[in-house]
């Protein structure tokens, strides 16, 4: 039989297997290594007991995303709070390289928009409309965004990604009413959330379309990516990419580059720029290491 795994815990996968969960084990060559099956794999089940079974086999994957973990999602809402925690943006970039390099569409909400002024908000949107990803504003408090994400996660399946406390969890009940995920208040003290979503879960907002919440991460990660292919990886930079005058421009200390020209001139914007230089510099520090 066939199915979808919507998340797995301690050794166990739980499988959407036409409407029903089943709770499955997995054979003994997927225990080798850790992740080997993730929320929105597509898996052959053998039935040991009633709505009870055995993972055979975990079919190809059309899509796999590291941070969070998961398989076969064609988007990734990438949700930031305004403040509460404080947006930060290097994360939100590495977020943006990693959906890049898997082939996943971003979305960018930024959350919590009830809590900041007008102009704030606007300057952060207008930062990131630059790369032409879609930007939404939402607030689950004043409703701002809420059917414009709704109808962005219609007929799609899309996994939501962010840092702990940034409201993932409140726009998804927000967005489906019949949802009703555990969401945790953000400490005064440290301004973090507390990881209220333990694990990566596949739900159903409506027929076809399917949404994986996940807990919050913030680790500094930056996938397995050659150095000359990060520009391609910033959408914002490829138009200027051909207007560089060395072949194989990195765009950092080269004259006459077109990259830095367009940050310049306020084109592409410094930020972005600046997390650019830093994923480089690191992909560069890895290619001495190995
Ligand atoms: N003011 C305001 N608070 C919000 C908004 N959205 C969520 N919150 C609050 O922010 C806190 C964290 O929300 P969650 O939905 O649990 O955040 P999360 O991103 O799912 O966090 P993890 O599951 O830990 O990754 C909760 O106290 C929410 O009530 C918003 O738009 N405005
Ligand atoms: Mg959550
Ligand atoms: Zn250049």
């Amino acid at each position: 039989m066939n199915g979808v795994v919507v998340r797995t815990y301690s050794g166990f996968c739980y499988v959407d297997i036409e409407g029903d969960i089943w709770e499955c084990r997995l054979r003994g060559k997927f225990r080798l290594t850790k992740q080997s099956v993730l929320a929105g794999d597509r898996v052959k089940v053998k039935e040991t007991a009633d709505k009870k079974g055995v993972i055979e086999e975990v079919l190809p994957r059309a899509t796999r995303l590291d941070r969070p973990a998961v398989a076969n999602v064609e988007q990734v809402v990438i949700v930031f709070a305004c403040r509460d925690p404080a947006p930060q943006t290097e994360l939100l970039d590495r977020i943006l390289v990693q959906a890049e390099a898997a082939d996943i569409s971003p979305v960018i909400c930024f959350n919590k928009s009830d809590l900041v002024e007008d102009e704030y908000l606007e300057g952060l949107v207008a930062d990131y409309r630059k790369t032409g990803y879609r930007v939404i504003p939402t607030s689950t408090v004043s409703g701002t965004g809420v059917d414009q994400l709704r109808e962005c996660l219609h007929g799609r399946i899309t996994v939501l990604a962010g840092p702990s406390g940034a409201g993932k969890s409140s726009l998804l009940n927000a967005v489906h009413p019949g949802f009703s995920l555990k969401t945790g208040k953000v400490s005064d003290k440290i301004g973090r959330g507390r990881h209220t979503t333990r694990y990566a879960e596949l739900l159903e907002t409506e027929p076809g379309s399917m949404v994986v919440d996940s807990p919050g991460f913030s680790s500094l990660y930056l996938p397995e990516i050659d150095k000359e292919s990060l520009p391609e990886l910033f959408p914002d930079f490829l138009e200027h990419l051909d207007r560089c005058k060395f072949n194989g421009c990195l765009h950092r200390a080269e004259p006459e580059c077109a990259v830095k020209k367009a940050v310049k001139v306020g084109h592409i914007s410094e930020k972005r720029y600046e997390h650019y230089l830093i994923f480089l510099e690191e992909l560069i520090e890895r290619e001495r290491r190995y």
